[in-house]
């Protein structure tokens, strides 16, 4: 699959080349390039997304719990396989609720999973909310959903739907897998994105056999094809870095990790709105997105 969409870009570079100049562009697969910047050639639906037109909003708490750090890596793997190159997507850090414990910073991985395609709700909250607001409103406006996989608490996507004229706020769906997250949000965040716009409770992440992949095991057999892999390897060995260094003096004190195992549940979100929410777990993913 990866050689075939690699013969296709090069075969559409150059008849691009050979045709400048000329009047007609048609020939050939058009190079085209997605929302956020990259090569896309591919648009089409990919489970409940249509990469044409709509956007995804990946967000994040990542505290205290440090496995937001390895959701974020899950994440920007999927977004590194070719055949989600069109994906529209913006990432949020800090979009935390009500808990306690330390905020994680993590930009290096942050950048390595999401190139600039993210924000910082920690350091500049109503800025970020502003942002989600309007890359939402362009989405909904030119006839796109918003998908968010939300991998924390509701306030964040809250605060930025009700930036919306009242109108667009049912083409949002918030995909959420925990609640512990939501016990954790105001209950006026949960009134908007439970009631107001279209809400999506999955099985939780963390667990097998519940109709959610578990993508929660303290078997660390795994680690050696995630690291080894030349595309997303570097994404997941700051995940692990960044893990591994904060998880003993944690407020929450992960048991995955702490057994040298993987801990990245929040991506269920992400698995149910692409379609591969029928893996079993994490054998199943690396299998598919680590094996570039
Ligand atoms: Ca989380
Ligand atoms: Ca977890």
């Amino acid at each position: 699959m990866p050689r075939i969409s690699v013969l296709i870009k090069s075969l559409a570079i150059s008849a691009s080349i050979g045709l400048a100049g000329c009047a007609s562009w048609e020939v050939g697969t058009p190079l085209a390039f997605s929302k956020s910047g990259r090569e896309c050639t591919n648009t089409g639906t990919i489970g409940l997304f249509d990469t044409s037109l709509d956007l995804l909003v990946a967000n994040y708490d990542s505290k205290p719990d440090v496995d937001d750090l390895q959701a974020v890596a899950g994440l920007g793997s999927v977004l590194k396989h070719p055949d989600f190159a069109c994906v529209d997507y913006i990432a949020t850090s800090g979009a935390y609720g009500s808990q306690g414990g330390e905020f994680l910073v993590a930009p290096r991985l942050f950048d390595l999973a999401f190139g600039d395609q993210w924000l910082d709700a920690h350091g500049a909250r109503a800025q970020t909310i502003a942002t989600l607001a309007e890359r939402m409103e362009d989405t909904i406006a030119a006839g796109g959903r918003v998908w968010v996989a939300e991998a924390g608490q509701s306030d964040v996507t809250a605060a930025a739907v009700e930036k919306l004229p009242r109108a667009m706020w049912m083409s949002v769906h918030v995909v959420q897998h925990s609640y512990w997250n939501e016990s954790m949000s105001s209950k006026e965040a949960m009134q908007t994105v439970v009631y107001n716009t279209r809400y999506h409770r999955v099985q939780d992440g963390n667990f097998p056999d519940n109709g959610s992949p578990a993508f929660n095991t303290e078997d660390g057999s795994h680690w050696a094809a995630l690291l080894a892999d030349p595309l997303v390897g570097p994404i997941w060995a700051e995940a692990k870095r960044l893990s591994d260094h904060h998880n003993p003096k944690a407020a929450y004190v992960n048991p995955a990790v702490a057994a040298g195992g993987l801990d990245f549940s929040d991506t269920v979100e992400i698995a149910y709105i692409f379609g591969f929410d029928d893996m079993e777990g994490v054998g199943d993913f690396v299998e598919r997105f680590a094996n570039n």
